[in-house]
């Protein structure tokens, strides 16, 4: 490991004590913040309280910014590599040496594939629109978000039911009478407004049932926990639908206003009784009626969580369809209590940010994954990241030459990193844009370190919600190092090709302008608050206009868009064997104080981080010699590890639950690196294997064994 070359390192500077409002960058929740500084450092960080949700909170995370920001360990400089990939040798480049580089390369790769074939990763939200508009420039279509392993299959039923994607579904906690949280565990994996509004449902005396085969923090809140098998939440679904029904228990009104398809439900619920069910979830047939008769008097004011987790696997997709049904059942959709559509800015009569994409015409060409083409239902808008790698391993249906990771990393984030590394052999450029060391940035080209959050000032976020809203990510201090912003980075790789036209801003103020014209808000305003609201209060369609975005207007139980891809509104549940022996399912989950695999090597994180561990059950551990504390190898596929055995009822006997996020492999993290194991790498041959209707990878389908590690006597 060397890096060669001077670093460049700037002067934190400006005197007194300032207030800023910014947008917190520790997750992708992005909260809105309060930043003070005094003599040109940040000296306290808190939650914004000009948004009435979020007062003065902060997550552990959120507020672990400061030890981020003066941690020397992240890039310093641009660097780019000199020995082969992954070993570790850089040297230090000026912005221009670096961004020369850079688009030499691309020339070259425009040369040989076309702009198509440039691609990007980055981690999808507010932001994207700079991120579009530089693929645009090239003609290339070839954008994707991370949500292949995150959220994709949650999104595309929503899209199949209400013509609405994922983060269009909002919900309205507070006034709620029932949640019901199918692996969703709100309180650890979390955004701190979603935990606020949680917890005040809660202390105003609304129920929760949980469902997940471990009891995470959530499960202790709830009123009801369900330990279901893993990924057999399907089968629960058909037969609380089949006993809705059956009961009667469902909002008839809104059914006949708004929903279509009724007579698809009916015949694939007829025959998944709650004993039907019983087989698959180990869940009683008579909890599900008194489940059933609880909700139905807690309806309309009900949240069926479509899931984040339950979206992982090669069923999520009809898991989060379905539990987004009973939400239409119970009459809970665009409902005080229930769940609220987003609205834009134009939903409520207001005019949204100006697109920076539209200076631009559209590419044009296919996108290399098939989404809204060969897969209708897949949205062409975020793309599946397995398909643009599966493309550089095949080269088909087109090449792809150059590849951007940006606030991305996808050798954490996508299964199986030694298959990703094979398909990225193939890169003419690997780029990545990380304000860390990254295991994508380690074995990139080049590394370009963005300014941290706190360091820079962002293009503006337009919020579409119950209450639509603008919100600022403005610069609180000076970089720390020679690092820069998103914006001037895209900027500066497009001037060198003459392809500079699209953001041709020489300062942000001036792109902010550009963006908020005729919006009768100004830049002022959002200095002064973080956030500007466009409307007084939430607002929530009354049921006389209210229209669902799908092809019929109404919510599709037969959905148009699944016709048109051959895929069944229904597919039969798909259950599977009990692993037994040696062998469980390998489920995975996030603590409170970490962020997936970036926050293990802050300073303060680490030092709270909880061990970790293996969850197993005793049941299971017990004929495998297993007590609580052993050291236990755990492997999947070619790769073993060695952890700790915590031995607990409260994980489902047919699995295994680690945290994620650990194992990183950077020797300049030098916290985190080698500390605990990496979840993705015991994923292999997951990297191609996803739910063919939702798209998104079936992580929780990894089948790992577990052994007690020989001690020699
Ligand atoms: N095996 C397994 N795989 C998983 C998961 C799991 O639990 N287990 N979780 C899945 C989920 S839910 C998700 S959402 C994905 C998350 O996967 P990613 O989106 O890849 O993860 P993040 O940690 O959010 O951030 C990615 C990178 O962005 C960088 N970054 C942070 N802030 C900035 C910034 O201001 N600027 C720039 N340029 N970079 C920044 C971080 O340093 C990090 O390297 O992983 C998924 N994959
Ligand atoms: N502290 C913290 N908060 C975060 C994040 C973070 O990194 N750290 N990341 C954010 C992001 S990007 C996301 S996507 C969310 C994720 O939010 P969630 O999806 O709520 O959280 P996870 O921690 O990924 O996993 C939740 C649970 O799913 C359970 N599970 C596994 N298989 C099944 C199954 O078949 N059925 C059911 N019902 N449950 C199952 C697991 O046991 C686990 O307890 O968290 C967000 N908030
Ligand atoms: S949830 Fe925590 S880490 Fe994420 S943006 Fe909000 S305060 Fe920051
Ligand atoms: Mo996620």
């Amino acid at each position: 490991m060397s890096i060669s070359g001077a670093p460049n390192v700037r002067g934190v500077g400006g005197p007194g004590r300032r207030t800023v409002y910014s947008m917190c960058g520790m997750c992708a929740t992005r909260c809105p913040i309060e930043v003070t500084v005094e003599d040109g450092r940040v000296s306290w960080l808190q939650g914004n309280p000009n948004d009435s949700v979020m007062g003065a909170s902060l997550c552990a995370r959120g507020a672990a910014g400061i030890p981020f920001e003066y941690d020397d360990e992240r890039p310093q400089t641009p660097l780019v590599r000199t020995g082969p990939r992954g070993a570790g040798q850089w040297r230090r480049a000026s912005w221009d040496e670096a961004l020369d580089f850079v688009a030499d390369r691309l020339r070259e790769v425009i040369d040989e594939f076309g702009g198509r074939g440039i691609a990007l990763s980055d981690r999808g939200g507010p932001f994207t629109d700079l991120t579009r508009t530089f693929l645009r420039a090239f003609g290339s279509p070839n954008y994707f978000d991370h949500d292949a392993t995150c959220g994709a299959n949650a999104h595309h039923a929503a899209l199949s039911l209400v013509g609405a994607g994922r983060s269009s579904i909002g919900f309205d906690y507070r006034r709620a009478r029932h949640i019901v949280l199918y692996g969703r565990n709100i309180v650890e994996s979390l955004k701190v407004k979603e935990a606020k509004e949680f917890m005040a449902a809660l202390a105003n005396g609304a129920r929760c049932t949980y469902i997940d085969p471990r009891a995470s923090f959530t499960a202790a809140k709830a009123t009801r926990y369900w330990q279901v098998r893993p990924n057999s939440d399907y089968a629960l679904n058909l037969a609380i639908i089949h006993e809705v029904l059956k009961q009667e228990a469902y909002d008839k009104d809104f059914v006949a206003r708004f929903v279509s398809g009724m007579d698809v439900l009916r015949e694939a619920v007829c025959e998944t009784t709650p004993e039907w069910q019983q087989q698959h979830t180990g869940i009683a047939a008579a909890e599900i009626r008194d489940f059933v008769r609880e909700i139905a008097e807690d309806a309309p004011h009900v949240i069926f969580h479509p899931g984040w987790m339950v979206a992982r696997h090669k069923q999520s997709f009809y898991v989060s369809r379905t539990t987004l049904i009973l939400n239409a059942l119970m009459g809970s959709v665009e409902t005080e209590g229930g769940i609220v559509l987003a609205k834009t800015p134009e939903d409520i009569g207001r005019k949204g940010l100006r697109r920076l994409a539209d200076r631009l015409p559209g590419p044009g060409e296919p996108r290399v994954d098939g989404a809204g083409t060969e897969h209708p239902q897949w949205d062409p808008a975020k793309g599946l990241l397995h398909g643009l790698f599966a493309a550089l391993e095949s080269g088909q249906p087109y090449g792809i030459g150059a590849y951007f990771a940006y606030r991305h990393d996808p050798l954490t984030s996508m299964p199986d990193p030694e298959a990703l590394k094979r398909a990225f052999d193939k890169l003419k450029l690997l780029v990545a844009i990380d304000v860390r060391y990254s295991e994508t940035a380690w074995l990139a080209d080049v590394i370009l370190p963005e300014s941290t959050y706190l360091e820079r000032a962002n293009i503006l976020a337009q919020h579409n919600g119950a209450r639509p809203a603008f919100g600022l990510r403005d610069q609180a201090v000076a970089p720390r190092f020679d690092s820069r912003p998103a914006w001037w980075i895209f900027r500066e790789i497009l001037r060198r090709l003459g392809l500079g036209d699209a953001l041709d801003f020489e300062s942000i103020e001036e792109l902010w302008d550009y963006q908020l014209e005729g919006t009768g808000v100004t830049v002022a305003q959002l200095r002064e608050n973080g956030v500007v609201g466009l409307a007084d209060a939430p607002f929530i369609t009354p049921r006389d206009q209210l229209k669902f975005r799908t092809p019929s207007g109404r919510i599709e139980i037969d959905s148009a868009i699944l016709q048109a891809a051959g895929l069944p509104c229904f597919a039969p549940f798909a259950s599977h064997e009990a692993p037994s022996g040696d062998r469980f399912h390998l489920l995975f989950g996030r603590p409170p104080v970490l962020t997936h695999g970036q926050s293990l090597n802050n300073p303060l994180l680490n030092e709270i981080a909880p061990e970790q561990t293996l969850w197993i059950h005793p049941a299971r551990a017990a004929p495998l010699g297993i007590v609580d504390g052993d050291e236990v190898e755990i492997s999947g596929g070619r790769y073993s590890a060695f952890m700790k055995a915590k031995v607990t009822p409260w994980i489902h006997p047919d699995a295994v639950f680690m945290l994620h996020g650990y194992g990183a492999t950077v020797p300049l993290a030098t916290r985190a690196c080698g500390l605990g194991v990496a979840d993705q790498r015991l994923q292999e041959g997951r990297l191609h294997d996803f739910d063919p209707a939702g798209g998104g990878n079936a992580l929780t389908e990894t089948i790992v064994q577990v052994r007690r590690k020989e001690t020699k006597k």
